[in-house]
């Protein structure tokens, strides 16, 4: 099994941290799909990291599915709890961290963006505000917590986690952890975590 991904997808870093997470024997390889002589449109009709490389060739598609995958095949504990209220609640923690990505780059891949734009501008506060709210969100239901959801490490904080880190990535300018330090707090824990460690995309 591969999976594949580019260095600087937060999707793919999420796949990538369920897996080691669960200890599954799978490689990850990097792959840009906008690159000529990627693999991953063999694999992926949407031409989207991650996608996992099954044995028998096939690809299977989209973070999400594949955190279930790993989380099925793996080992440990789970991190897609079994009980029905408990997984729901994990799985709007996905919600909330993949959202806050798909603002981050909903502003940061506009082609207006760049450090020194016009950041009053309708295009920029449209994404700026979820990227907000989801943040004051975030901290708010945290609070003094370690983890998102009771009291172990889950999907939930994989999803937020890498949404923290990709603000720090493609949004290096925005000081998430002034505005929201008990973001700051649970983020340091979690960062330091053997396999946020060992998922570090290269430098940008
Ligand atoms: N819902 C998908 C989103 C994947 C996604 O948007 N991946 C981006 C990188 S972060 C990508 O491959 N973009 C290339 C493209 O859209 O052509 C998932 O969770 O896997």
């Amino acid at each position: 099994m591969k999976l594949l991904g580019s260095a600087g997808s937060p999707y793919a870093r999420k796949a990538r941290i369920a897996m080691l997470e669960k200890k599954v024997n799978c490689e990850f390889v990097f792959d840009r799909p906008s690159e000529p002589g990627s693999n991953v449109p063999k694999y992926n009709p949407l031409s989207k990291v991650p996608v996992l490389v099954l044995d028998d060739g096939k690809g299977m598609i989209d973070s999400s599915v594949i955190v279930e995958y790993f989380d099925g095949i793996g080992s440990g504990p789970k991190l897609i709890p079994v009980d029905f209220p408990a997984r729901i609640a994990v799985r709007q923690w996905e919600a909330l961290g993949d959202g806050i990505v798909d603002a981050i780059v909903a502003l940061t891949h506009d082609s207006r963006y760049t450090e020194n734009c016009d950041a009053s501008a309708g295009w920029y506060q449209k994404q700026l505000k979820k990227i907000e709210a989801g943040l004051a969100a975030a901290q708010g239901d945290i609070g003094n917590h370690e983890f998102c959801y009771g009291n172990a490490f889950s999907l939930g904080d994989i999803c937020v986690g890498m949404a923290l880190a990709y603000l720090d990535r493609a949004y290096a300018s925005y000081d998430w952890r002034g505005k929201y330090p008990g973001l700051k707090r649970y983020a340091d824990k979690l960062f330091a975590r053997p396999t946020f460690q060992q998922s570090l995309p290269p430098k940008a």
